[in-house]
């Protein structure tokens, strides 16, 4: 950064609070927290590059030719965006978004019958009702930062997806044979769900999610201004059928969490064990915890009855004391929670505090026998300001966003063990300077035990003066960082629009989805069964609509360049719903059906059938048309709904 910029920050922000420059330790630490308990880590560790030289040849090749397929698949989150994303590496090129928590304007994902299902039928009755006072069928905004894979004997199985959404408590499942979130779920009890994992093994199996924030148990108005009294909620999810299995009521807050190699424990980071409501509060004490969950005591205590049911869910009092829990004491507020791919440790990102500090798993159950707590706790490195996530490579070695120093520090276990234990080592490797102050990280299979030490991707949360100028709101920066290399090195810039928190990097090799949509997708359950009622093939469409009461139903296929109906007629006042099924059986052959001035517009991919539902209530002629570009008569593919006045 030059000076210049420097300044530039400084004066606009009033505040001092530059990029790189973030690393004034004590000042930062102020800002931050308003207390000082990491002073003086900086002048230690915020230099560059501290590795030996031992740089390798010219790294791995990552930018494809064109039509050179990517060896990665990337799962991104998108944040306050609220869809999930998927980004091929090495090359960074973003592939598709899958819209799960927001409406999509290309899908119609939120307007058609298929996908509102997915979106309503979670919901609590209390949020339904909500809603509807609202004249809304579901929340129409999310906040996705955790997507992750399910895992079958420690590693990616390809089945699904699973991922939070922050803003309204749910979490969401998208199938990875069509790309297609398939179950959203409103978690009861629990307020803002944050840190989600899957069980590793033996297999997903449970969908772990954190409560982020503190609310009262029941929620509805009895208990108010007594934050004394609120609680936060651990919620495992069955990730087959997508019903909360049991929760746990925990003491502080739950922000990250992570689960073990051998389905024993998950794990939590709190970075609130003071209880507070304001940040002065939560940032009071200069400890707080991680806390281990004893899956099979749990699940003993859910056979056992030892539960109080809420909103028809066992939740068990985890709170300290509990044979349920444990909770180890970790320095100042940790955020990210890592398993490494050793299967054997589990890294806790400090956050306010410049270490991480690493527990054993094979320690934790001498903790829940009696053990200290600590006792668990095997090493605990200084890495510099900010550390939040970490990432490994499969070869002992760990990499660590440093958020305020904006650098990913790559570190190695064993020294960090040794150096915990006495020896006279300096576990830190390498520093790599990021532009700038990276959240999450996530390297190539990193979170398996197939971790691959290939590719690490440093998800940044400013960009600032990597790109050209698009006004205040500005992109992300997302760097590719080969790890192949000694020290690592970044290779490529990605921005990216608001605001992927995280993501997962799968070897290609274990995601296969299908070229089109099979028949007898599960998807257009309704569609089918409301067409056998009418006594209609889906993919012979009807001639005529078909009406029942002031209900309508318009049966229509699409084949390039054609709908089956080049026109059809319905009454004002009309609820009309239009089923599309696209015969074409091409792939890439995807139609749309936009019907003018109504704001209908969905998507049929090959082979699909989807749905959507209005009132026909503006009498005149309206133009439906194709807004999937499928073939050269694609402009003329379109027909018209014509719709009767009502006699008055
Ligand atoms: Cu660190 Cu929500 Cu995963 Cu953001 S969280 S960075
Ligand atoms: Cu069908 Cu464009």
């Amino acid at each position: 950064m030059t000076d210049k910029s420097k300044l530039h920050d400084q004066e606009r922000d009033g505040l001092a609070i530059t990029r790189r420059t973030m690393l004034g330790g004590s000042a930062t630490t102020a800002l931050v927290v308003g207390a000082s308990a990491v002073g003086g880590t900086a002048a230690v560790l915020g230099g560059g590059a501290t590795s030996p030289a031992r740089a390798q040849g010219a790294g791995q090749h990552y930018a494809l030719a064109p039509g050179e397929l990517d060896e990665y698949y990337g799962f991104w989150s998108s944040g306050q965006s609220g869809e999930m994303r998927i980004i091929g590496l090495p090359s960074m090129r973003e592939l598709l978004r899958v819209p799960v928590f927001n409406r999509c304007s290309a899908t119609g994902w939120g307007q058609t019958n298929e996908s509102l299902k997915v979106l309503t039928d979670g919901l609590l009755p209390e949020s339904k009702e909500f809603l509807a006072r609202h004249g809304l069928k579901t929340y129409e905004n999310g906040d996705l930062h955790h997507p992750h894979m399910s895992f079958t004997d420690g590693t990616y199985d390809g089945r699904y997806l699973f991922m939070n959404d922050k803003a309204n408590t749910r979490v969401a499942r998208v199938r990875c044979d069509v790309m297609k979130c398939d179950k959203i779920i409103e978690i009861p009890n629990a307020s803002d769900i944050h840190g989600l994992r899957p069980q590793k093994f033996p297999r997903t199996g449970y969908v772990f999610a954190n409560g982020e924030h503190r609310i009262p148990l029941p929620n509805d108005g009895r208990i108010l201004d007594e934050p004394e009294k609120y609680v936060a909620i651990f919620s495992a999810i069955d990730g087959d059928t997508m019903e909360v299995a049991w929760q746990v009521i925990v003491d502080g807050n739950l922000d990250n969490c992570d689960a073990d190699y051998q389905g024993k424990y998950a794990v939590s980071t709190c970075y609130n064990s003071e209880g507070g409501v304001t940040l002065a509060e939560m940032t009071e004490s200069e400890t707080d915890w991680a806390v281990i969950f004893n899956i099979a005591r749990i699940e003993e205590g859910v056979a056992n009855g030892d539960f109080v049911e809420h909103n028809g869910v066992p939740v068990l009092d985890g709170r300290h004391g509990s044979r349920y829990t444990a909770y180890v004491p970790i320095p100042n507020s940790p955020h990210g929670c890592n398993t490494a791919p050793d299967g054997k440790h589990i890294v806790i990102n400090g956050k306010l505090s410049p270490t991480v500090t690493v527990m054993d798993f094979e320690k934790i159950d001498a903790v829940f026998e009696g053990a200290d707590p600590r006792s668990c706790v095997v090493a605990e490195p200084e890495l510099g300001l900010g550390p939040l996530h970490t990432a490994f490579d499969g070869e002992g070695n760990c990499y660590t966003t440093l958020f305020l120093d904006s650098q990913m520090a790559k570190w190695n276990m064993d020294a960090a063990l040794r150096q915990y234990a006495g020896e006279d080592v300096d576990p830190i490797l390498a520093k790599t300077d990021v532009q700038y102050q990276p959240g999450h990280n996530h390297s190539s299979m990193g979170e398996t035990k197939e971790a691959d030490g290939k590719w690490l991707v440093s998800l940044n949360k400013f960009s600032k003066d990597r790109f050209l100028n698009v006004g205040p709101l500005k992109p992300e920066n997302e760097q590719l960082i080969d790890i192949s290399l000694d020290p690592p090195k970044v290779v490529h810039d990605g921005p990216t629009f608001a605001e992927p928190h995280d993501c997962i990097i799968v070897h290609a090799s274990k995601v296969n989805p299908l070229q089109i949509w099979e028949r007898d997708d599960p998807m257009w359950e309704d569609a089918r069964k409301q067409a056998e009622a009418d006594g209609v093939d889906l993919e012979d469409g009807a001639d005529e609509p078909i009406r029942d009461g002031n209900k309508v139903r318009v049966y229509m296929y699409s084949v390039a360049p054609t709908f089956s109906l080049e026109q059809f007629t319905v009454k004002q006042g009309d609820e009309v719903t239009i089923y599309i099924t696209n015969i074409d059986d091409v792939d890439d052959l995807t139609h749309g059906f936009t019907l003018g001035n109504h704001g209908i517009a969905f998507e049929v991919g090959p082979q699909a059938t989807a749905s959507a539902t209005f009132i026909a209530d503006r009498p005149g002629v309206h133009w439906y048309y194709c807004q999937w570009f499928c073939h050269a008569l694609h402009m003329e593919m379109r027909g018209r709904m014509i719709v009767e006045p009502r006699a008055s």
